[in-house]
């Protein structure tokens, strides 16, 4: 179907983490999407690799969701959760409990993952000023890892250019990143090497002393620094060592929530309990923008037994809690059990990486990695240029109606969970073709 698109101007709109120069100069638009599929003005299909960037794990524009959504925009378009409540909100955070890793029952609500890392950041510091160690205060965040941009995220995460924006919080360090190339390339799934990456958390504690730290946060698996896979041990000993010397353990479990491994969240998948969690993007199948924070029970009843106002937790959002946003969250969880999606996503993972390591000798090729329903492709920089070769992969591979995300050189992949072998094929084809493409 051929839409009446006529973009009046470009100018307006400050894109986000966009070339904006560049993109404005040579657009590219979709006007529609539905299951695997976005859909650009022309109604020509895009085969969508990415999921959106994290997000449709149920795929596009799923009708229950929609429906959902419709209703509680006609029922209750907006109530607030600050002194006031509405059942869509104790629903859903009940349902979240029931999904969650055990233990971690006590839900907050945000607007999305940037949030979600602060609002966690700030639970951890109230907590331990709760049990009297005002004192632990410091923030771990590591290397090349990625909290969304609002400042407590940003001071935590690890993306140089992202963190030039003055001091920052204050009393925050960070842990070395997990990439090896040289010993781990072309690992098929965990890579063996670098367990021992995670004792750098025992020099902190000699150089800061346990009695300052407060929190220790790590996404899992690393999405937005280009897919990086931890070694096998390194979050378990991650929190081996948090329990130690009483650090709290925040799971950034923004890309890994809800089955992109094959499991409900990363801490199933490597059975791993972090004390706090951090959600957004598919928790609503990103139909609705939400984010959400679950922390074991024991921090909510130590901050809320510890307060000595009537509000415990000097925290919230104006939209915490949005009926559209719990409607679609609830319809979400409803899809990806009925159509089993979180399984689904684990029995295909073979095959996908089967797929992408078939690139292993691709042109440009010096890394692929993969786990769950995720992979990763690293190409060369082409000398003089970073980025520009995988940005000409991006580019190439649209054009041949394949939608896959580039950071860096590294492509990285992360297709709805409903994604069918065929195309599975279709992707790591376009991407070969891709790849000669370019020089
Ligand atoms: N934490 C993690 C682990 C994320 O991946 C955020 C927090 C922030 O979420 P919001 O909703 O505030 O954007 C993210 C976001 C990429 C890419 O290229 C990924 C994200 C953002 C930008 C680029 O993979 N994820």
């Amino acid at each position: 179907m051929v839409q009446d698109f006529r973009p009046n101007s470009l100018d307006a709109y400050w894109m986000p983490f966009t070339p904006n120069r560049a993109f404005k100069a040579d657009p590219r638009m979709v006007v529609r999407a539905e299951g695997m599929h976005y859909f650009t003005p022309e109604g020509r299909p895009i085969l969508d690799g990415t999921a959106g960037l994290w997000c449709c794990a149920a795929g596009h524009a799923r009708p229950r969701i929609v429906m959902a959504i419709q209703k509680a925009a006609a029922e209750l378009d907006y109530a607030t959760s600050f002194n006031l409540g509405h059942p869509a909100a104790f629903e859903f955070a009940n349902r979240l409990a029931g999904v969650l890793p055990e233990g971690l029952d006590r839900i907050a609500f945000t607007n999305s993952g940037s949030e979600s890392a602060d609002t966690a950041l700030k639970m951890a510091l109230a907590y331990h000023r709760a049990r009297g160690k005002a004192g632990k205060f410091r923030l771990i965040g590591r290397e090349r890892g990625y909290h969304g941009v609002n400042f407590g995220g940003t001071s935590v995460g690890g993306i140089t250019k992202n963190r030039v924006f003055g001091p920052l919080v204050a009393g925050v360090d960070h842990l070395p990143h997990t990439l090896d190339i040289a010993r781990n390339a072309f690992s098929r799934g965990e890579p063996l090497h670098g367990v021992e990456l995670a004792d750098a958390l025992e020099r902190l504690v000699q150089l800061h002393d346990a009695s300052t730290i407060a929190a220790v946060i790590v996404e899992p698996v690393a999405g937005a620094a280009g897919v990086i896979i931890p070694p096998k041990g390194y979050l378990r000993r991650l929190r081996e060592l948090c329990t130690k010397h009483d650090i709290l353990l925040i799971f950034d479990e923004v890309i890994t929530g809800f089955g992109r491994l094959g499991a409900p969240f990363a801490s199933h998948f490597f059975d791993v309990k972090p004390d706090i969690l951090t959600m957004a993007k598919a928790l609503t199948n990103a139909a609705v923008p939400m984010g959400a924070v679950a922390a074991r029970r024991e921090i909510y009843d130590t901050v809320l037994a510890a307060s000595d106002t009537p509000i415990e937790f000097f925290h919230g959002y104006t939209s915490s809690g949005h009926p559209l946003a719990c409607a679609a969250g609830i319809a979400s969880l409803d899809t990806y059990r009925e159509e089993g999606l979180f399984e689904r996503a684990a029995e295909i993972a073979p095959y996908w990486e089967d797929a992408l390591h078939s690139l292993r000798s691709g042109p440009h090729v010096i890394d692929i990695r993969n786990l769950g329903l995720i992979g990763g492709i690293e190409l060369e920089p082409r000398p003089g240029a970073p980025t520009a070769r995988a940005l000409e992969v991006h580019r190439a591979c649209f054009d041949a109606g394949v939608l896959i995300r580039t950071t860096g050189d590294i492509i990285a992949l992360s297709p709805p969970l409903i994604i069918e072998k065929t195309q599975i094929d279709r992707i790591v084809d376009t991407i070969c073709s891709g790849l000669k493409l370019v020089s």
